[in-house]
């Protein structure tokens, strides 16, 4: 999944595509780079972001939708608000995201259910300016599939078919950088859930305090965070996710094939292949 986000203020790739020609560009490449969907967003969610009017986000994002969906590409639609998210579909969309899960907007598990249309629903506690104080957690892992399961069983009592939801931890969002590891090697208590796994990882603060600077411990810039983004999109393909959420398409198109190589191989017969050696079969 390639993102374009179409605002002034994303905290890598703020008003880089604020021009919806440049936007629609830019995600025609990205599914030349190897792409299988285009998220297009028009509200930041960086920690601190205020939200943005319903208005001015369709204003944002529908251009973009429709501009990419004549030229092709499979779009889905990064929106918290059911309004936008039934606008998109309209226009061609074929995947909802939300990063609230559901929670948001009262509005948007029925619109989700109504429009058919694959609906991700992230782990989620609280607005972007809020979300940076709601990282306190017992276990961040039991807690976060035991609230993901609370929010899926919500979008599927007001109409979503389960068959339609993927779900994401949402690395980031109300978690420090300690959780996020947590959450990535936790994969396995997530796909146990049942559902596709998203995994949103790309350029994001925990891979910028991993690679801070020796010297002056300042975290490395957003935008040389692509190698260790696609070392987490192996990581993540290797174990089993559905898809991984990234800026820079191209590396992460070959982690996710060299990833997913190493998962088939490794649960070929639903054996280890070492431990196949070992046993001389
Ligand atoms: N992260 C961001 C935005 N949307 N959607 C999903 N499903 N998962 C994520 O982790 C996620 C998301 C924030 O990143 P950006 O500002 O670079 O788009």
């Amino acid at each position: 999944m390639g993102i374009v986000n179409v605002t002034p203020d994303s905290f890598s790739d703020g008003g880089l595509w604020l021009d919806p020609g440049r936007a629609v560009a830019h995600g025609l490449e990205l599914v030349a780079e190897g792409a299988d969907l285009i998220d297009v967003g028009g509200e930041s969610t960086r920690p601190g972001a205020s939200r943005i009017t319903g208005e001015e986000e369709l204003r944002r994002v529908l251009p973009v939708v429709r501009g990419l969906v004549a030229g092709g590409a499979a779009v889905s639609v990064d929106t918290m608000r059911a309004s936008v998210a039934r606008a998109a579909v309209e226009a061609g969309a074929c995947l909802i995201n939300d990063v609230s899960g559901g929670l948001a907007d009262p509005g948007m598990a029925a619109a989700a259910a109504r429009s058919g249309v694959p609906f991700v629903v992230m782990h989620w506690r609280g607005p972007s300016d809020a979300m940076d104080g709601l990282a306190g957690y017992a276990d961040v892992r039991a807690d976060v599939v035991r609230e993901l399961d609370r929010q899926v069983d919500a979008v599927v009592s007001a109409g979503v078919d389960p068959g339609r939801i993927i779900v994401d931890p949402g690395l980031g969002f109300a978690k420090d950088r300690d959780g996020d590891w947590e959450l990535l090697g936790g994969m396995d208590e997530l796909t146990r859930l049942g559902f596709p796994v998203l995994v949103g990882a790309s350029r994001k603060r925990f891979l910028g305090t991993l690679l801070a600077d020796p010297v002056t411990g300042a975290p490395r810039p957003a935008r040389d965070r692509d190698a260790a983004t696609a070392a987490v999109s192996a990581l993540a393909a290797a174990r089993g996710a559905w898809a991984v959420r990234v800026h820079d398409v191209a590396a992460s198109a070959d982690a996710v094939r060299v990833g997913s190589a190493l998962r088939r191989v490794e649960t070929r017969g639903g054996r280890h292949p070492r431990t196949a050696a070992m046993s001389g079969s």
